[in-house]
């Protein structure tokens, strides 16, 4: 092949996309509960051993192309959007009209806000530091993102408490730590309640997101069960209002079945919100887009959800690769990512109607015939065969992934 030249490069990306086939209606897209952060789609491609490979892109832009794409929802940190120091001021108010404004020009909602307590260098020592300045700076960051959100029209508020943690041993009490953190919260929640009296909405439902490593060495609430943990501890003034927002490769990068996880907390009554997204485990937070690196265990994810009913946000909080150009982003990286999600949405509900499926696991469920429920041979050997139905599962599993249950293409 020759060369190309950079004017017909776009023109092979958008040929090469639709060959791809398979893309939904923005219509379509509508219909899920999926949401796009502004923080995925304007990344430049930075980090600490890379230069940014992408154009800086504000909400506005942001906004039109989700709404272009059919992402109906869309979700900021406080600082994505306002520079930190006009925090706080009338000038925030402007920006958050031109936000609002640009919500009701390209019909996209504000699902989701969440404060940056990680990046800022007043956040060195954590949003729970030893400084009450610090500490109390945080609470009205808090505060002030959640009247953001309910003067944008959010139902959620996220804490991702990135630096709650610490790079030195004993320099930090973790036990007065997780207290100064959950006064934060308590905070949030109090402004919250008092801010939804006053404009008779509800208050914001407050999701908890935990990673097990970075950007602190060591981190205080690193899972999702340890964040379940700390809301049942008895510190927060309102656990009632606070659940979880797992992310799917935040729980994979500890080696836990993210599935496992959100299983848990579907149990305990607070799956509220769910990052998408995928990478691999025991690594660093690569951020891939959904279903790119596991999407058998995708599937299984998004059949344990709708089996359960689960009906809250799906964010895309993934990073376009540094490969990908800032029209790739909206040509190829959102509309691709969405479209892999529905498909593995639903290829779910094939799976909870498929007929081999169902008679495999009422089988199992019905167990073999034993006469003697005290004999243990007699137990294992009238179980022994059903079990290998355990193995064509997982057969049958592959092959609604891969379409084949449908009957195969290729021939042979
Ligand atoms: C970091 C994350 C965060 C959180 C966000 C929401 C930058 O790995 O996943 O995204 O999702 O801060 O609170
Ligand atoms: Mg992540
Ligand atoms: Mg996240």
């Amino acid at each position: 092949m020759n060369p190309i030249p950079t004017s017909e490069q776009r023109p092979l990306i958008d040929r090469l996309t639709r060959v791809c086939g398979g893309a939904y209606t923005p219509e379509q897209r509508r219909k899920f509960f999926i949401s796009g952060p502004q923080w995925a789609a304007a990344y430049e491609g930075q980090a600490l051993f890379h230069a940014p490979t992408r154009s800086p892109v504000g909400f506005e832009e942001v906004i039109r192309h989700y709404g272009e794409l059919g992402i109906g929802h869309w979700a900021t940190h406080d600082t994505d959007v306002i520079p930190a120091d006009v925090l706080m001021t009338g000038e925030q108010d402007a920006i958050v009209e031109r936000i609002d404004m640009a919500l009701r020009n390209n019909g996209v909602a504000c699902s989701m806000v969440t404060t940056e307590t990680f990046h800022h260098a007043v956040f060195a020592g954590g949003p729970a530091a030893e400084s009450p300045h610090v500490r109390e700076y945080a609470a009205a960051r808090l505060a002030n993102t959640v009247n953001i959100g309910h003067r944008l029209g959010a139902r959620y508020a996220v804490y991702w408490p990135g630096s709650l943690g610490y790079q030195i041993q004993g320099a930090v009490e973790e036990t007065q730590t997780l207290r100064w953190y959950a006064d934060g919260l308590n905070a949030a929640c109090e402004a919250d309640i008092a801010t939804a009296a006053k404009l008779g909405r509800p208050t914001l439902k407050h999701c908890l997101e935990a990673k097990p490593f970075e950007p602190q060495a060591e981190i205080l609430l690193p899972t999702s069960d340890a964040m379940l943990s700390f809301i049942a501890s008895g510190l927060l003034t309102h656990p009632e209002m606070v659940g979880l927002n797992p992310e799917y490769l935040h729980e994979l990068m500890w080696g836990c079945a993210p599935r496992a996880a959100l299983a848990r907390a579907i149990l305990a009554g607070k799956l509220w919100h769910f990052d998408i997204n995928d990478g691999y485990r025991l690594k660093h937070d690569v951020d891939i887009a959904v279903g790119l690196v596991n999407p058998l265990d995708w599937l299984n994810v998004l059949v344990l959800l709708r089996s359960h009913g689960y009906n809250g946000p799906f964010n895309l909080d993934y990073k376009p690769p540094r490969t990908t150009s800032n029209y790739g982003v909206f040509a190829v990286s959102f509309p691709t990512a969405v479209d892999r999600f529905i498909s593995l949405w639903e290829m779910a509900g094939e799976v909870l109607e498929d007929p081999v499926l169902r008679e495999a696991t009422d089988a199992l469920k019905a167990g073999g015939v034993v006469t003697n429920s005290k004999d243990v041979r007699e137990i294992t050997e009238a179980n022994k065969e059903l079990l290998t139905l355990h193995e064509l599962i997982g057969h049958r599993l592959f092959q609604i992934l891969l379409g084949l249950h449908k009957g195969r293409s290729y021939s042979l």
